[in-house]
């Protein structure tokens, strides 16, 4: 078997290369963006077999996300190209401090036509595991459909499944649609992976334990709660601990920082090492993450990491 499957939407993403409001940005500079395809090409620059599945549009945008998974080595077998739709794309503001503002121009988009009928249990069930994010049944309700039916057709298979709730309010109509769309879904997963601001809106409680145990109550065998700066806390139905975060000199973008996380703790999963070194991994991928402009262009190899981790932990490069 492959190691790890993901679905979602890629976009184009502009970043401003000034800071100011986006309207007033004379030139931005190209990423890739993407909440899963970020994860995809992490874990593929780990080492790991990585696929994506999505729709890509007949157009510019569509073809440089293709090449440019092609050259990560993400497994694009999952793709299709349809020329009706048009591939998304997004701004991204330039900030000295904080989070930056999203504009995203993805209604409509090839990759919010998927639907039930494209999701291809073959394929799927040829990974070990699957990724998830909030953001696909946030889309439209046909990527909803999608991702209950890969979630079904992966743990009937008896695969894990990992599901970081990636809130996005303004793709949603209503608050409360999202709370109850994906907590059920989280409560289907295997591990959950929440910030602490989205475990509170979900879970009504800023405590990361009370966070742990209203999914662990549901049959979910893994909450990490990501704390930001601070690293993060988890918790199993038998081990809890508090793995640190990493001290970061300059914090140039904290957007990906997330994925990178799921990056780190996914490999280090299902590569068989400790929940604690596994987060550990994450936490470390997480801190590098924010110290690039792209979502996930600062992402390290298998041996990157290594050193990283090596100096941070003992001081010694
Ligand atoms: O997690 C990073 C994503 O938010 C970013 O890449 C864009 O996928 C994106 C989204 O829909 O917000």
């Amino acid at each position: 078997l492959k190691d790890s499957v993901t679905f979602g939407e890629a976009m184009v993403m502009f970043v401003a290369g000034q800071p100011g409001p986006l309207k007033d940005i004379d030139t931005f500079i190209r990423r890739l963006a993407g909440a899963e395809v970020n994860v995809a090409v992490g874990l593929s620059r780990l080492g790991l077999s990585s696929g994506w599945i999505s729709r890509l549009g007949e157009d510019a945008f569509g073809n440089y996300i293709a090449e440019y998974l092609a050259r990560e080595q993400v497994d694009i077998h999952g793709i299709t190209h349809d020329s009706r739709y048009p591939t998304g794309f997004q701004l991204k503001s330039k900030v000295l401090e904080g989070d930056p503002q999203v504009q995203y121009f993805r209604k409509g988009s090839a990759a919010s036509s998927l639907g039930e009928a494209d999701v291809d249990s073959g394929y799927l069930t040829g990974f070990r595991h699957l990724h998830m994010t909030g953001i696909p049944p946030a889309l439209t309700k046909s990527t909803r459909a999608f991702a209950y039916a890969a979630m079904e057709t992966m743990k009937g298979a008896g695969r894990s499944v990992s599901f970081d709730p990636n809130l996005r309010p303004s793709l949603w109509s209503s608050k409360e649609e999202m709370r109850a769309v994906i907590n059920d879904l989280a409560c289907r997963a295997d591990w959950v992976l929440p910030g602490i601001e989205e475990g509170e809106f979900l879970t009504g409680s800023r405590d990361p334990q009370k966070i742990a145990d209203f999914y662990l109550n549901q049959g979910v065998s893994l909450v990490a709660v990501k704390l930001g700066p601070e690293g993060a806390y988890f918790r199993t139905p038998n081990e809890e601990g508090t793995v640190q975060g990493f001290k970061v000199k300059k914090v140039v973008d904290t957007v990906g920082a997330g994925d990178g996380f799921a990056t780190g703790l996914i490999a280090g999963l299902l590569r068989g090492l400790s929940i604690t070194e596994a987060i550990r991994q994450g936490n470390a991928i997480g801190s590098i993450a924010v110290q690039s402009v792209g979502d996930h262009d600062g992402y390290p190899t298998k041996e990157e990491l290594k050193a990283y981790l090596h100096y941070h932990l003992t001081g010694v490069r």
